[in-house]
């Protein structure tokens, strides 16, 4: 690492809070699915924040769209009318086949809205008794940072010493549909859940598993609450992850990519009756439907579709897919994905993820570990063939080393 790259890190280093361990790169430039760091050395994207700039680093067309109307008008609240939250309804509506919005910022707020939605929805609109309902959400979920969320998470580097937490939630494995089953009682009210683990590892539930969480949600009248926000907007090589198994959520939360990261754009999507039991001032934020996050949406929107990129991330995706099972390395224990949402795990005895992707750092591709032993591979929706194969190739190169 150079001075200047050291001067950075240290400085985060002495000033921030050290709630991240970020591997040492500085960047300071995007363009597709390449960034720069401060040298000017040149990476390939393999985590797009996340998922969050699925349509590729500053996208022109979301870029315009947000410096127009950065001229225009940034932030009205809600306490009056906008003329780009009205058209940011009907175009998310029309995509997604939604009946009722509503607009936040982080991923998180999107969750803890739904959360609060369904559960007056259960006492207004279901019959449960008040202070009753009851949540059901998965083992080793990710749905976000906030004290509700993390009060219902397994995993206790998330959750230890943040307490105390807020009762209501019941836990049952993940891709183990006769656990949901018996867990429901009279007061459950939804059940919360992704469509693919991504923390977790990319973990794809058994086929078939969603099918039968939609007949039980129903038979037992359980709002399905299905957590898109990384899934969501073509990640999966779908628009939505559901439609892998052609069903349909009552409630759908989308974030990161809906702003294609330019901006903490989030929303709650629902059928009329779960978003219909709030009524004004019982909900809100400052933010949430500004014309700025409207307009910058809609434009996320609009490339993601005229541009094929959800097209473009199954074929990619299934080309990464066979790629990374094509190579013959003994540190690989599994290959997950689907669409551009993939994992290589490692053999235990094969070192620390995070070696391996300093060791990517060096061959030009940023990649994220998670887990110890899981490498996270989620490139722009925007890859090419030959970007898929100029990737392989690296992957391939390190994959073969040993780091233990
Ligand atoms: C962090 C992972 C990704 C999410 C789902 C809600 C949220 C997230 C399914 C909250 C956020 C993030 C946040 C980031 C790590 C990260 C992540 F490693 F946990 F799995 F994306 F890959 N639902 N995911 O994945 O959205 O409030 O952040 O906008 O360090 O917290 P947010």
């Amino acid at each position: 690492m150079s001075a200047s790259v050291i001067d950075f890190v240290a400085t985060e280093a002495r000033f921030g809070a050290h709630n991240y361990e970020p591997i040492g790169v500085v960047l300071s430039r995007g363009e597709g699915v390449w960034v720069w760091d401060t040298e000017d050395n040149r990476y390939l994207d393999c985590l797009s924040a996340y998922s969050a700039v699925s349509q590729g680093h500053c996208h022109p067309k979301i870029l315009a769209a947000m410096v127009e109307q950065a001229h225009r008008l940034t932030l009205t609240s809600r306490a009056f009318h906008n003329d780009q939250l009205a058209p940011f309804y009907e175009e998310i509506a029309a995509l997604t086949g939604s009946h009722k919005v509503l607009p936040m910022n982080s991923g998180a707020e999107a969750v803890e809205s739904a959360v609060k939605s369904v559960r007056k929805w259960g006492y207004e609109v279901k019959g449960v008794p008040d202070g009753q309902a009851e949540i059901i959400v998965c083992a080793n979920n990710f749905h976000g940072r906030t004290l509700g969320i993390v009060g219902f998470s397994t995993d206790p580097e998330t959750r230890t010493h943040f307490g105390p937490f807020a009762p209501g939630f019941r836990i049952v494995p993940f891709g183990d549909a006769a656990a949901l089953e018996a867990a429901i009682t009279p007061n459950t009210v939804a059940f919360l859940v992704e469509p693919i683990q991504g923390e977790a590892g990319v973990i794809i539930p058994p086929s078939g598993y969603f099918t039968e969480v939609r007949e039980l949600c129903t038979a037992n009248n359980v709002m399905l609450v299905l957590d898109e926000i990384q899934t969501g907007l073509g990640r999966t090589g779908k628009l939505l992850a559901e439609q892998h198994e052609e069903i349909e959520a009552d409630v759908t939360l989308l974030g990161k990519a809906l702003s294609g990261g330019f901006y903490p754009v989030s929303a709650v999507l629902s059928n009329t009756d779960v978003l219909g039991t709030l009524r004004p001032g019982q909900h809100g934020s400052t933010f949430g439907g500004n014309p700025l996050a409207c307009a910058v949406a809609r434009a996320a929107m609009r490339v993601l579709i005229e541009e094929g990129m959800i097209e473009n991330a199954a074929r990619q995706g299934a080309r990464f897919l066979d790629g990374l099972r094509d190579i013959r390395a003994n540190t690989i224990r599994e290959v997950r994905g689907r669409g551009l949402m993939l994992a290589v795990e490692l053999h235990p005895k094969a070192g620390r993820a995070r070696r391996y992707c300093e060791a990517l750092q060096g061959k030009g591709i940023l990649a994220k570990d998670t887990h110890e032993h899981t490498i996270r591979i989620a490139p722009p929706l925007v890859i090419t063939t030959d970007q898929v194969d100029w990737a392989l190739e690296r992957f391939a190169a390190i994959l073969t080393q040993d780091f233990s």
